[in-house]
């Protein structure tokens, strides 16, 4: 697997280490790393709300980690197949909270699941900090 082309995709919103470990995880799987980043909108039409940080702010956070290859907005979780196809991944990685959601993909890469790290969330910084 050691040529492969490895993509994921995420928010990556108050960037901390479960989302570090996932995409270090995933660039062990082949030696190019895609990570699409979600857009604000894309966030907002989901999930009603705006993320901490700006795309722009996440992605640049993105871009600065070493092992990334390359960076790009992921603007609509309907064109995940798309995407693959664009950026020739020949895996995709995601964390095990979207266990069976993307398998319809596997006709066209490896869909792999990694365990997330437990006892770490966006949600549970902004807690943290909040109390
Ligand atoms: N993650 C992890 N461990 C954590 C938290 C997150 O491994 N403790 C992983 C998630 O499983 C995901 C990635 O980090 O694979 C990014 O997480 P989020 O920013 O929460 O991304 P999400 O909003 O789930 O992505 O196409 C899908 C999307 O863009 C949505």
């Amino acid at each position: 697997m050691s040529s492969s082309r490895v993509i994921t995709f995420g928010t990556f919103d108050v960037f901390h280490v479960g989302h570090l470990r996932i995409l270090k995880r995933a660039k062990e799987l082949g030696n190019y790393l895609i990570v699409g980043v979600s857009t604000d909108e894309l966030n907002f039409s989901k999930k009603n709300k705006y993320p901490v940080y700006t795309q722009e702010e996440r992605k640049e956070i993105i871009e600065s980690i070493g092992f990334v290859d390359k960076v790009f907005y992921e603007h609509s979780l309907e064109e995940k197949r798309k995407y693959l196809l664009e950026y020739k991944a020949d895996i995709l990685v995601m964390g095990d909270d979207w266990k069976g959601k993307f398998d319809e993909f596997s006709d066209i890469c490896q869909v792999i699941y990694l365990p997330r790290t437990p006892s770490i969330s966006t949600t549970e910084v902004i807690e943290k900090i909040r109390s």
